[in-house]
């Protein structure tokens, strides 16, 4: 009362009477149900991000601003249509919201489109639902049945509606507020982190910075996009140009060992960030790579390889390496193709009897691992939740842990196996200094404390990790049995660190050729008892992993765009931008220039290297269309109706 008569003192001001004017008291009144539906649901999408976020990445503004989006549609409607809209969208977001709880327990990650399209979180999660249900979960469903009688009494009590066009300019002020809000959150997170909106390579971080829904509103958003970009269908003339493009390419070439690792186990190591120009090299006397120099020296090495990748990094290296595919023109493509049909190593594998699994000390969702290794038929995925976190060395598990913890899992699987093992102890920053040398010392000289010194300390002490393994495969008599292929998977130096690789490498007046020879990665295959032990200097890229394998194993090549480097003299490296060399010509596209890679001088393009040129592009539109239309799935049913 006393606060009445009070605030009774200022009912003649300018204020008081706007709000009277405008109808302040019956709006609020009105709109209590938008008010209550903007806090109840704010509040459960704020506790699952807490849940995601462990705390520490705070109040996010843009989770808020989503609701804000969905929620003033609800405007457009009149008092009653509103409500139950309100009541209904609540219903929803909370199932979704719950579903994701579920899922994050169970996998660290989130549901997307493609996770249900694909059925890949049918597996584990489904049949264990009512273990990773909490009672807390159901809770975030109360406020839905104890809102019912109190909306139903307050449908009576409201009388206030507004009029259409006051609504309107409610809705576009709401809207308006909700996009800009969000708008600038996702612009600041592209800034921060290019790229990853578009390939989703890090889902958990989008989740982190937007929360739930928006993330759910950009999952949508990239498929709905790549579809209609996709509509296009293909004419049949063209389908059947690539059909017989690859039907040629896949042709066997010779018949240098072909077969002759027929029911070994296969053992590939992607290494991450390895790249060539730490390979036999040394610095203050040490060997930066003592272990893998040592390795490559009873293997078969491949010392002009280069990776292949775009925008998906590590995932397009493992995507070329395992497909024999180009990656995708723009994203990822472990994120955007990860519906499609393919005619993978695992799958080829499978066929023949295999076991095959891939193993990864960290999140299964990264990179779309999850969803993706079922598209390429892995029996098995070896996740962060697969093994014990028992020390942690830069972005997770270290690779000392990592690859001990695999060797155990690798002697129970049934043989003959595949196992596709990835490291990442040396991801960039590299930063992890104290890290690498609390377990292995390594004097970095002048490049102390400089990012290539970083670099350099940290893949030594990868290096020492491999050792071990393959020192231990050695020792238990696996290599006896198996062939093992190692290479890196992309590279290590960014363009702002560059000018130091440039000085470790002596160059002077770096030129874009002088670039690309350093975008090589050590690619070797070691066979039992150290056989065809050498040096292969073929031209050659990720993409030529699989056909190789395929004659050395003996399944059938099929739709691949890569080479058998044991049965070629000559290749072409085709690069995702539409450069290539054919280790004679260096064609750099960005500047439409073309190098001769010996004198390493620029020269004017023959015929010969127009026409290769647009071979290239041919190549790689080839590719897209594989992805774009599914061809793979068509092709293979073409076959087996023939058969
Ligand atoms: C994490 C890892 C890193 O799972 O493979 O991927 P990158 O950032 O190197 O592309
Ligand atoms: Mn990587």
């Amino acid at each position: 009362m006393k606060y009445l008569s009070y605030l009774s003192k200022y009912k003649d001001t300018a204020l008081v009477k706007f709000l009277i004017k405008f109808h302040v008291k019956d709006f609020v009144i009105g709109y209590l149900d938008l008010i209550l539906f903007l806090v109840i649901i704010s509040y459960k999408a704020i506790c699952y991000n807490d849940l995601v976020a462990t705390g520490y990445y705070g109040f996010k503004a843009a989770v808020i601003a989503s609701i804000v989006i969905l929620i003033s549609f609800s405007v457009l409607l009149n008092n009653k249509g509103r409500t139950i809209y309100l009541y209904i969208l609540d219903l929803i977001l909370t199932i979704i919201l719950v579903s994701d709880s579920v899922y994050y327990r169970y996998s660290k990650d989130i549901i997307t489109i493609d996770t249900i399209r694909n059925g890949s979180m049918l597996g584990g999660v489904t049949a264990s639902v009512s273990t990773l249900l909490k009672p807390s979960d159901f809770l975030f469903f109360s406020d839905l049945i104890i809102l019912l009688p109190i909306l139903l009494f307050y449908f009576k009590i409201r009388k206030y509606d507004f009029k259409l066009l006051k609504r309107f300019v409610f809705f576009i002020l709401l809207l308006a507020i909700g996009i800009f809000v969000d708008g600038k959150a996702m612009y600041e997170l592209n800034i921060e982190q290019p790229k990853l909106i578009t390939t989703m390579f890090n889902r958990m971080y989008v989740v982190k910075v937007l929360g739930d829904f928006n993330f759910h509103i950009l999952d949508a958003y990239n498929l709905t996009y790549n579809n209609i970009m996709n509509m296009k269908s293909l004419p049949a003339s063209k389908e059947k140009e690539i059909k017989d493009y690859l039907t040629e390419n896949d042709k066997p070439k010779g018949t240098n060992l072909t077969d002759a690792y027929k029911g070994k186990n296969l053992i590939i190591i992607q290494v991450e960030a390895l790249q060539q120009f730490v390979i036999n090299q040394k610095i203050n006397g040490q060997e930066i790579t003592p272990n893998l120099d040592k390795w490559l020296g009873k293997s078969l090495y491949f010392n002009n390889y280069f990776y292949q990748v775009a925008a998906g990094n590590t995932s397009d290296a493992e995507f070329l390496s395992l497909n024999s595919l180009y990656p995708a023109a723009n994203g990822a493509a472990y994120y955007i193709y990860s519906g499609d049909t393919y005619n993978s190593l695992p799958k080829n594998m499978s066929s023949l009897g295999y076991y095959t699994a891939a193993l990864h000390g960290y999140e299964a969702g990264f990179w779309n691992r999850s969803v993706m290794y079922k598209a390429e038929s892995f029996d098995n995925f070896f996740n962060e939740n697969s093994y014990d976190i028992n020390q942690t060395v830069g972005m997770g598990l270290s690779d000392e842990s990592f690859l001990t913890q695999s060797l155990a899992k690798l002697k129970t699987f049934k043989q003959p196996y595949f196992s596709f093992l990835i490291t990442l102890s040396s991801h960039y920053p590299y930063n992890d200094v104290a890290g690498y040398e609390k377990y292995v010392p390594f004097d970095a000289g002048k490049y102390t404390n400089t990012f290539l010194g970083d670099y350099l300390t940290g893949i030594h002490y990868t290096d020492a990790q491999l050792g071990m393994f393959l020192d231990q495969l050695d020792k238990d008599g696996i290599l006896n049995n198996s062939i093992v292929v190692l290479y890196g998977d992309h590279f290590a130096i960014p363009q702002a660190n560059l000018g130091q690789l440039y000085q470790f490498e002596n160059i002077k007046n770096p030129t874009d050729l002088d670039w690309y020879e350093l975008q090589k990665v050590p690619m070797f295959i070691h066979f039992p008892k150290d056989a065809n032990k050498g040096v292969d200097s073929i031209p050659s890229g990720q993409i030529d992993l699989e056909p190789t394998l395929s004659n050395l194993l003996g399944f059938k090549n099929k739709y691949t765009f890569g080479t058998d480097l044991l049965n070629s003299k000559t290749n072409t490296v085709m690069f995702r931008n539409g450069s290539f060399t054919d280790g004679n010509s260096f064609y750099v596209s960005y500047t439409d220039t073309y190098y001769d890679v010996a004198s390493k001088k620029t020269i004017a393009p023959t015929k010969q290297l127009t026409d290769l040129k647009n071979k290239t592009h041919t190549i790689l539109e080839y590719s897209d269309d594989m992805l774009n239309h599914n061809l793979i799935r068509k092709f293979l049913q073409e076959d087996s109706e023939v058969k």
